[in-house]
């Protein structure tokens, strides 16, 4: 062969070569098809668990719809078929391929956690629908699935009519976190009827025809079934169709999902296949628009936000159909917001006030702020006050969990929404709150704990823990409690020997060392102390009686602040695990989308680390509260 026809010999094999290399990259991903990363700006990888289930077609569905608005993003998706192993190295390719974020809805999160940790050295990584152990991500979307099925239990609840109903449960995968949530809502809300029986069947696939075929199997024995609930839309249609084959169509169905389209449960809803459906979000608009501002490296990116669920039924299906079409409307007149504060206990609580107000200046809401000076009934006073003047939105930090149900409902009947700032409430009817923002404090006392744990691990002998409470009956001691409980437990050797309320003040805590002290020995090997200002009323008690905090006896303390950081920087504190204080802008963006119309999240939860010797002198120069 002479050289021109060696010329195009290799031309041919590269050509041949390049379309090789473009098939294989078809074939590896689905969705849009791959752009160069360079012809976009912003690359975003989805590795999906698989593209079978309904519901996370619906949620590709949603994300693909959210990213065409951007002009600067582009997608690219891989499937898992559900098979963990292949989500390890889906994951792994969309990073050989340059992608600028990565959006995760895991298989199973548990096989997922360390890849997504990893991953998260490098690049930020939002976690769908099942969350991943620890907070090794940037951001959790996920429906709340314990309220899913409390919802679910009300549903059934009202259709027995007070009357005695047997229950036929079709549950999905029983191994699934999302089943065992809402199994365990379902079975809280109807163990409260003794005349509601229910039974449990498990359909792992999840879906329609295996559904219609287990329950076909009943044959007769439907006859002693009054209401079906299906742990998906999908299930509760396969059902339907089993009971209209054997005549048993009194029975009434319940389902989860509600989406939209042919068979989507609204539909079923509309037709009068079932009777009611749980809304279950899938985050996958939600997912786009926070990858977009963790992408422009936007402040103040929440850690996880929990989406609400909503029961649609016949009645409600329009009004409910017509809301998710609206468009929000900016409100043109001056917002008012009615805020019931704790009071002035801590640093933490004066940085929290003060971000308010400067965030309502800011956006131009006016705000009226009464503070309760951690009492509750004066907090009550305040917002029967708010609801008397007619406020658009009522915030409140409550001072303990219990005892909101009643003004709640006066707020909610005088058609006044209320969210929850950096504290929870314990309410019978969850939707009296339209959203909670502020930290996920189970996990701030497990981090106290695993920091504790990591610090002493060579140490032989048993380890006294001394526990300063915060305020009595408040979610933030509670839940600082539990999570570092629950992390101790796995613990042997470390005890909480004393343990008692400081309520949150610096005297408080400076109080719970005194007394110890006048009727013991020091013999206290850590401190744990629920929030800044108690931990340094210790470490001024302890200083006073010739112990030497930070060095005789280690002091782990949550909030954050100037003056503890600063300790920490002198050795008098060893860790301070965050709790953010400046949810200002969040709760007026907030304000502003529920006045203008949206829905919000269930609960939004903030982004915060932990404060140790090691990273002190580069975090310090951030703090200004
Ligand atoms: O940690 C503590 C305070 O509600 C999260 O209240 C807040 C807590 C905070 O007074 O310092």
């Amino acid at each position: 062969m002479n050289e021109d026809g060696q010329n195009i010999k290799k031309i041919i094999w590269r050509v041949l070569a390049m379309l090789a290399l473009i098939l294989m990259l078809l074939s590896m991903f689905s969705g849009c098809p791959p752009k160069s990363p360079d012809e976009v700006e912003y690359l975003i990888g989805i590795s999906q668990a698989n593209m079978r289930e309904p519901w996370r077609l619906v949620l590709m569905r949603e994300i693909q719809e959210e990213a065409k608005k951007y002009d600067n993003v582009r997608i690219v998706s891989t499937d898992a078929t559900q098979n963990s192993d292949k989500q390890v190295s889906d994951i792994k390719r969309l990073l050989d391929y340059g992608v600028d974020l990565l959006i995760v809805s895991p298989c199973d999160a548990q096989k997922i956690t360390p890849v997504v940790s990893d991953v998260y050295q490098s690049i930020p990584v939002v976690v769908l629908d099942r969350a991943v152990e620890g907070f090794d991500y940037s951001l959790f979307i996920g429906p709340d699935n314990t309220i899913i099925g409390k919802q679910a239990g009300e549903a059934v609840v009202e259709l027995a009519a007070g009357e005695q109903a047997r229950v036929l449960e079709i549950c999905g995968d029983t191994s699934a976190q999302a089943t065992i949530d809402r199994s365990k809502g379902f079975s809280y809300v109807i163990g409260d009827y003794p005349g509601i029986q229910s039974m449990q069947i498990s359909v792992p696939t999840e879906a329609r025809d295996a559904a219609e075929e287990q329950v076909l199997k009943y044959g007769q024995e439907l006859e002693n079934i009054d209401v079906i609930f299906a742990y998906n839309d999908y299930m509760a249609l396969g059902a339907y169709r089993a009971v209209m084959k054997l005549g048993y169509q009194d029975i009434k169905i319940v389902g989860i999902d509600g989406f939209t389209g042919e068979d989507g449960g609204l539909e079923l809803v509309r037709r009068g296949i079932i009777s009611e459906t749980i809304t279950c979000p899938t985050g996958g608009k939600e997912a786009v628009q926070y990858a977009m501002d963790i992408l422009k490296e936007v402040s103040g990116v929440p850690k996880q936000v929990i989406l609400r669920s909503h029961r649609v039924t016949k009645e409600n299906l329009d009004e409910y159909q017509a809301r998710l079409e609206a468009q929000p409307v900016k409100a043109d007149r001056i917002i008012q917001v009615g805020y019931a504060q704790v009071g002035t206990e801590s640093t933490f609580r004066i940085a929290a006030n003060n971000s308010v107000k400067a965030a309502a200046k800011d956006e131009g809401i006016n705000l009226l702020s009464l503070d309760a000076d951690q009492d509750q009934e004066r907090q009550i006073a305040a917002v029967r006050e708010f609801i008397a003047r007619g406020v658009d939105v009522i915030v409140i930090s409550p001072v303990v969990e219990t005892g909101w149900d009643e003004v709640l409902q006066e707020a909610r009947d005088a058609g006044i929404p209320v969210l929850l700032s950096d504290r929870k409430i314990m309410v019978e009817d969850d939707s009296l709150v339209m959203s909670y923002i502020g930290a996920d404090f189970i996990e701030e006392g497990r981090r106290a704990m695993k920091w504790l744990l990591e610090e002493t691990k060579s140490q032989k002998k048993p380890i006294k823990i001394m526990e300063l409470q915060g305020t009595k009956g408040a979610s933030p001691t509670t839940e600082r409690k539990q999570g570092f409980e629950d992390a101790l437990l796995t613990a042997p050797g470390y005890s909480i020997v004393y343990s008692r309320g400081g309520d949150f003040t610096y005297e408080g805590g400076k109080r719970i060392v005194e007394e110890y002290l006048k009727e013991h020995e020091w013999e206290i090997d850590v401190i744990f102390s629920h929030n800044d200002d108690m931990a340094l009323g210790a470490v001024e008690a302890l200083e006073e009686h010739d112990i030497n905090p930070g060095v005789d006896v280690k002091i782990i303390s949550v909030d954050g602040t100037k003056p503890a950081l600063t300790a920490l920087q002198e050795g008098k504190i060893n860790c301070v695990v965050e709790c953010n204080p400046l949810l200002g802008p969040q709760l007026m963006k907030a304000v502003g989308d529920l006045t203008s119309g949206k829905e919000l999240p269930l609960r939004i939860i903030t982004d915060e680390k932990i404060f140790t010797k090691e990273n002190i002198n580069r975090e310090i120069k951030n703090r200004n509260y």
